[in-house]
């Protein structure tokens, strides 16, 4: 492989559980019941897709102000959650991967749908490993639509097929399948099934596994 994509949340660091709670905060809010199985359907898609979900759940129609007033909430209280992240949030193994990407020379990437993606990789200190970020500011289109992952190959300058994408939500995946990607699932088997190979993170990624796919 010779470009190598991550996806942000959930991937490289556990936002995906800050996600999680100001979601259902904010559903609750709003009288709507919200479970961990449905925020499986959130994760990877875009802020205002996610909104527009949740409603579409709880049945409800709102004005357009409504709506940007219940997504600026939303963000508000994500991103006091990830104000004070550090590095230690960094999840198990992705660092050491990282740094073996850069040693065997291959452009690395990332391929997320938040617009937080910059300040989070600041606030973890990874940010100088990429040689390409491509968030949510630079897409028209949510995953599972694979703009984003699209752009962050050109950018890096590699074929689609030469890329190998990795990814913690359904979404994301199909998203890296339609633009033809080697997907590399981050998590469990039974949710993550449409991707090559799953694994529950990097570090329990075989050695082997991680030389043959930079040879690939
Ligand atoms: C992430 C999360 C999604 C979230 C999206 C937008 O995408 O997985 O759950 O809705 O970003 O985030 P924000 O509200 O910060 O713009 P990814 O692609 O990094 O997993
Ligand atoms: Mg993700």
């Amino acid at each position: 492989m010779n470009g190598f994509i991550f996806d942000l949340d959930g991937v490289i660091v556990d936002t995906a559980k800050y996600h999680y709670l100001a979601w259902k905060n904010l559903a609750n809010s709003i009288d709507i019941e919200f479970t961990e199985l449905q925020n499986e359907e959130l994760k990877g898609v875009s802020r205002v897709k996610s909104l527009e979900k949740i409603l579409a759940w709880g049945n409800k129609t709102i004005s357009e102000t409504e709506f940007e007033a219940l997504m600026k909430k939303k963000n508000e209280e994500y991103l006091n959650y990830i104000s004070t992240m550090t590095s230690s949030e960094i999840l198990p193994g992705v660092q050491a991967f990282l740094e073996t990407i850069k040693e065997a020379n291959k452009p690395i990437a990332l391929g997320s749908a938040s617009k937080n993606a910059r300040y989070i990789l600041d606030r973890v200190e990874l940010r100088p490993y990429f040689d390409a970020i491509v968030d949510g500011n630079d897409v028209s289109t949510a995953k599972p639509n694979p703009e984003v992952f699209i752009k962050a190959a050109q950018t890096i300058n590699c074929q689609a097929k030469e890329c190998v994408v990795f990814e913690d939500s359904v979404s994301g995946i199909q998203a890296a399948n339609t633009a033809q990607m080697y997907a590399v699932g981050i998590g469990e088997q039974h949710i993550l099934f449409e991707a090559q190979i799953v694994f529950n993170d990097f570090k329990s990624m075989p050695s082997n596994f991680i030389t043959e796919l930079i040879k690939k």
